[in-house]
């Protein structure tokens, strides 16, 4: 067996990218994500490496456990874990916040990542290497209107990566975070609760970033050289300069 990735999120926009921009970068890919379907079409896409497929909520930790000690021997010597799953859940002012979107943004973009980390890091720490990606957000440096706790989920990635960089330097594992601006995914869609015409509004007047711009950093960040750890990537289009201005024509 090649190399190993995991990525979570795999079945949609940054997630599923990455998973193939690893794939060409000759990682053995395993995608996990809650849309089996999809899974299965990323599976059959990906041809030039082996791809296991792992369905779980990232919510429900007994779940993560469950597949990552599932993983046959061959595939448990992961070398890679890019902690992308997470989302938006509305837009609302903090007096007019939805319960069950914080409960949501919380249990996803925080603990989930949180859930995964505890159940893979073990594998690593036994090999006394590693590298972990952590998907944060422009949201994780600027906090913006209506942002309130999608930010809080995000400037805890930003904490979180930080103190995983600090603990785990003495075991052999790096530990980077990518903040992206603007990136048009199916992100918006499930922030708006799938309006995806005011989903659209959001990329409309100028060139947001692909997935594929956010895969193509992660695959230069895993192939430096071992000394090189790029900890820490805002990555913006080129129209945005700060999470509230945007040159739209
Ligand atoms: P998408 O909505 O396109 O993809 C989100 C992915 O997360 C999907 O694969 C989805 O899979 C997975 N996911 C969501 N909830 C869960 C869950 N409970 N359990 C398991 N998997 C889950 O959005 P993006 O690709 O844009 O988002 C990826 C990451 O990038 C997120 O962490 C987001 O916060 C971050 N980000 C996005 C930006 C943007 O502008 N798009 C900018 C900055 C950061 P499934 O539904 O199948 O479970
Ligand atoms: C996603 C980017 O600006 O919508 O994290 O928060 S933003």
């Amino acid at each position: 067996m090649s190399r190993i990735a995991l990525v979570t999120g795999a079945t949609s926009g940054i997630g599923r990218a990455t998973a193939i921009a690893l794939a060409k970068q000759g990682y053995s890919i395993i995608a996990t994500g809650r849309r089996s379907e999809r899974l299965q079409e990323l599976q059959q896409q990906i041809t030039e490496v082996p791809v296991h497929t792992l369905q779980f909520d990232v919510r429900d930790r007994a779940a993560v456990s469950e597949a990552i000690s599932s993983l046959p021997t061959e595939w448990r010597a992961i070398d890679v874990l890019v902690n992308n799953a997470g989302n938006a859940h509305g837009l609302s002012s903090i007096q007019n916040g939805a319960l069950e979107d914080w409960d949501a943004m919380l249990d996803i973009n925080v603990k989930g990542l949180l859930y995964v980390t505890h159940a893979v890091l073990p594998l690593m720490l036994a090999q006394k290497k590693g590298h972990i990606i952590n998907i944060g957000s422009i949201a994780g440096k600027e906090v913006y209107a209506n942002g309130n706790v999608y930010c809080a989920s995000k400037f805890a990635v930003d904490a979180i990566s930080k103190g995983m960089r600090i603990d785990l330097v003495q075991e052999g594992i790096k530990v980077s975070e990518v903040n992206p601006g603007l990136v048009e995914t199916e992100f918006s869609e499930v922030r708006f609760k799938g309006d995806k015409a005011r989903a659209a509004t959001v990329y409309q007047g100028y060139e947001p970033l692909r997935a594929e711009d956010i895969a193509d950093l992660i695959a230069f960040m895993v192939t430096r050289p071992a000394h090189v750890n790029l900890a820490e990537v805002l990555i913006l289009p080129a129209a945005q300069a700060s999470a509230t201005v945007v040159h739209k024509q």
